[in-house]
Parts: structure tokens; sequence; C-alpha cells
């Protein structure tokens, strides 16, 4: 167990294996492909300059999965809420991931890294609006009425992430950084680790089903399904303001 002040201020990186649970695909977990895609070769504005509707076709259908009835918040999304509501220090949620599913488990203090698979964003008036329904060359923004300059609002291989800035400075103030289900192959969130170390004497956890690539960045881990050890974890840590 780890120890953090009971007013601690704790950060937490989310990746797709958090979600994988709630029956949602993992990147690199069937050989990184995507409904038959590798994700970095679509997921790039090289591939929707050259292939729109290609790229088009791959968000609506993960888009459609995802609004699938049976897809739904699992233990570990709750008890990351449950945490949030109970802990007398700060915690703040930084996902990689493009679902809602921290959200509608209740989550608030929330930042979408990469942006959200439900969102659209207009190429030319840069406006980002609520968008569930499916996407294509002719969909009209409704913002400044252009037809065609629609892309879903994610960020895609060589884009910049979101909110930087403000991640940054989490990282900076933290006391604990826990990063749950994410393989540490995408830069810069696998660099955040790296950052907490340098910037003080946080202490660093990773709970995964098993070691990520910089497994050995943390000063903790523990190894296993994402709704097994993240509510242990959780209640360990709620444990102590009793
Ligand atoms: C940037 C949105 C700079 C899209 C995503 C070399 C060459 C080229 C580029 C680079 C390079 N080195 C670094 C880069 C940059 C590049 C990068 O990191 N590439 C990698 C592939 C090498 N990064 C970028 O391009 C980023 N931008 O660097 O910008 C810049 C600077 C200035 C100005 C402009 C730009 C942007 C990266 C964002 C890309 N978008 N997603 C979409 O979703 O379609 S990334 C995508 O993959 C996801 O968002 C996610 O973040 C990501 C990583 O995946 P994971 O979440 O870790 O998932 P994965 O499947 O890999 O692992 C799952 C883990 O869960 C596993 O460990 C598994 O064991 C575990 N697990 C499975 N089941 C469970 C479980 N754990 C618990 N319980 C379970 N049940």
């Amino acid at each position: 167990m780890i120890d953090i002040p009971k007013d601690g201020k704790i950060v937490i990186l989310t990746g797709a294996g958090i979600s994988k649970e709630s029956g949602l695909d993992t990147f690199r977990g069937n050989g990184g492909l995507w409904q038959g895609f590798r994700v970095e070769k679509v997921a790039s504005p090289h591939a929707f300059h050259e292939n729109p509707s290609m790229v088009h076709s791959f968000y609506n259908e993960r888009k459609s999965i995802l609004l699938d009835k049976e897809i739904k918040p699992n233990a570990a999304h709750n008890a990351l809420a449950r945490l949030e509501e109970k802990w007398q220090g700060n915690v703040s949620i930084v996902t990689q991931n493009v679902d809602n599913l921290h959200e509608r488990a209740g989550s608030k203090n929330l930042i979408h890294m990469h942006g959200e698979l439900l969102k659209g964003r207009c190429i030319s008036c840069d406006a980002i609006e609520i968008w569930q329904e499916e996407m294509n060359t002719e969909s009209k923004c409704s913002h400044c009425g252009q037809i065609g300059s629609m892309r879903v609002h994610v960020v895609w291989f060589g884009e910049m992430p979101l909110k930087m800035k403000e991640i940054e400075h989490l990282l900076r103030e933290c006391d604990a950084f826990i990063s749950i289900g994410t393989s540490g192959n995408v830069y810069p969130a696998a660099g955040f680790v790296d950052l907490v170390s340098h910037y003080g004497m946080a202490k660093t956890v990773e709970l995964n089903l098993e070691p990520s690539l910089n497994a050995d960045q943390f000063s903790n881990g523990a190894y296993g399904p994402a709704t097994e050890i993240v509510p242990k974890f959780v209640d360990e840590l709620l444990s102590k303001l009793t």
C-alpha cells in the first residue's frame, strides 16, 4: 500500500485497458488491429487527407460500438468515481481514452487528452460539437454551415494532445500518480511517470493487466484485471480515511 497524505493530490492516467472489461477493444491487444486497421495508420491527419471516407468509417464503427446499450462503465470506472467523491484531497483523471465511460461512471475532474469519440470538430471554424451520429464527407458544420469540413474530435498521431499545460501543472503538483490500463507505447502520456519522478517525491503506481513498457519507472505496481485491482486499490486508499 502506498502512503499518501489524506488531503493529497492524486493524478490518475488511464488507457484502453480500463475499458476492456466494458467490452471495448484495446489498441494493441489483438495485434493492434482495430476493425482490421492498424490504429497508427488510420488515426493520422495524413490518412484523413488521403482517404477521409476510410477514416470516417473507422470512427463511425467505433462510435456505434460505444453507443451499444451493452457497453457501460465497469467496476474500475466506478471505483475511480467513488475515490473522487470520498477522497479529502484532489483527484484528477487524465484519460487517453476517447470513450465516455469515466463521465458515465460519475467522474467529474476529467481531461480527455486524446479527445472524444462522440464529438466532432469543424476544420473550417474549429467549432466542437456533440456528434453521435455517423459522420461523412457530406456532413455539415452546425456552426458555420460548411459541408465536408467535419472530423472526429480526436487527437491523431502527430497532433498535439489537448490541455497539455493543465496536465503538466497537475503532474508537477501531485502527491501520487496512478497509471491504469496503458501499455506505455504512446507519448507524451507514456512519459508522464518520468516527469512526475523528476518533479518531486510523488508516489508512482502502475495498475495494469501486466507490466507495461515503462513498468520499471513506477515505485509500486499491482497486476490483474482492472475490475479487480482498481476497486481494491481504491478501498485501501479510502480505508486510511476512517
Ligand atoms: C505528439 C486517439 C507531438 C485516436 C490516440 C516515433 C515516430 C512517430 C511518432 C512518435 C514517435 N515517438 C513518439 C511519437 C509520437 C506519437 C507516439 O507516441 N507514437 C507511438 C506509436 C510511438 N505520439 C503522438 O503522435 C502524439 N502527439 O507526439 O505530438 C507534437 C508536438 C508539437 C506539435 C504537434 C505535435 C499523439 C498521440 C495520440 C494518438 N491518439 N488515440 C484514437 O483513439 O483513434 S493514441 C491511442 O493509443 C489511444 O488513445 C491510447 O492513448 C493509445 C495508447 O494505447 P493504450 O491506451 O496504452 O492501449 P494499448 O492497447 O496500447 O494498451 C492497453 C493496456 O491495457 C495494455 O498494457 C494491457 O496489458 C492493458 N489491459 C488490457 N486488458 C486489461 C488491461 N489492464 C487492466 N485490465 C484489463 N482488463
